[in-house]
């Protein structure tokens, strides 16, 4: 049995891995486990509220622990330790748990146990069904968790990945004392004046290409400057411009911290899928949301955006 665990958060981490992963945090200690958790990257502000997150490094040794347990990841590259992941899988006596519901998930070549679900909402979901099978005692904190990792993963149930199952384990989360008040206070209703600005730009330079139906907009490095915000802000901006009714889908591009450009796919539409667009330029995700990073930057020129390759 294994005793020391770490679990892995992706990188840029959003509602439903840190919910997923803290949530199954709290739960292995309560079992006298001793878990860590690891995050690349900073925890964005709105996700702060969320138990134990004060407690995720940004980085630890592998080599202390007896298992992995990978956390929403979908691919090895996202989880912000790729080189590390692999010789880890080839040690002996060491195990790598895959919890997941990306498709296309390389996570499993590596993994020696796959808890994958194509079909739930978000690894939340899958974590609130391993928490049942485990008789662990969910308390209101830990149902507001899970609960958060779903509503973020399903756009504050909007999206189609939202299903009767998700719908009924969200029944099951409220009546366990989750609150969506907290959540909706944390994550939708808290904008602040720099981070309006900056959807009031991205609105502006919406654009609708007329052949693709393709709606897109971008956000440079200077423009998070001149707003006063910060690149947490930049999160809701590419679902807000998926709005358009009959846009085949929607794309934004915003530079990045390490010079770099993110592109971020959202569709609405049944009969599109974003990932396969991104898996062209070497990212991925989900049918519905997905996205890539480019080297280069944005440049303007009489109100035409351009990508300019490093
Ligand atoms: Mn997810």
């Amino acid at each position: 049995m294994a005793e020391k665990i770490l679990l892995i958060i992706h990188e840029t981490p959003d509602g439903d891995t840190l919910a997923a992963a803290t949530v199954l945090s709290k739960v292995l200690k309560k079992m006298g486990k001793s878990p860590a958790m690891v995050c690349k990257d900073l925890i964005p502000k709105p996700f702060l509220f969320l138990p134990e997150v004060s407690e995720i490094h940004h980085d630890l040794l592998f080599g202390d622990y007896d298992l992995l347990a990978v956390i929403d990841c979908g691919d090895i590259k996202r989880t912000g330790f790729a080189d590390r992941l692999k010789k880890f899988s080839k040690t002996k006596s060491k195990t790598i748990i895959n919890i997941d519901h990306h498709p296309k998930n390389d996570l499993h070549k590596i993994a020696h146990l796959n808890l994958v679900d194509y079909e739930a909402s978000s690894t939340s979901e899958i974590v609130y069904e391993l928490c049942q099978k485990m008789n662990a005692d969910l308390d209101k904190n830990l149902a507001t968790a899970l609960l958060t990792g779903i509503y973020t993963d399903t756009g504050g149930f909007k999206h189609s990945n939202t299903s009767d199952k998700t719908l009924r384990i969200a029944g099951e989360l409220l009546r366990s004392g989750g609150k969506i008040k907290t959540i909706t206070e944390n994550i939708s209703l808290n904008k602040t004046v720099p981070a309006l600005k900056l959807w009031g730009l991205a609105l502006k330079r919406m654009h609708r290409h007329p052949k693709l139906g393709i709606v897109s907009s971008v956000i440079t490095r200077e423009d998070l400057t001149n707003c006063g915000a910060t690149d947490d802000d930049l999160a809701g901006v590419v679902n807000l411009i998926n709005t358009v009714p009959d846009a085949k889908a929607a794309i934004l591009f915003h530079e990045t911290q390490d010079k770099k450009i993110r592109a971020s796919l959202r569709t609405e539409s049944d009969s599109v899928d974003v990932s396969r667009l991104a898996n062209i330029f070497g990212g991925g995700g989900h049918k519905r949301a997905a996205g890539f990073t480019i080297d280069g930057y944005l440049k303007t020129t009489d109100n035409v955006w351009q990508i300019v390759l490093n």
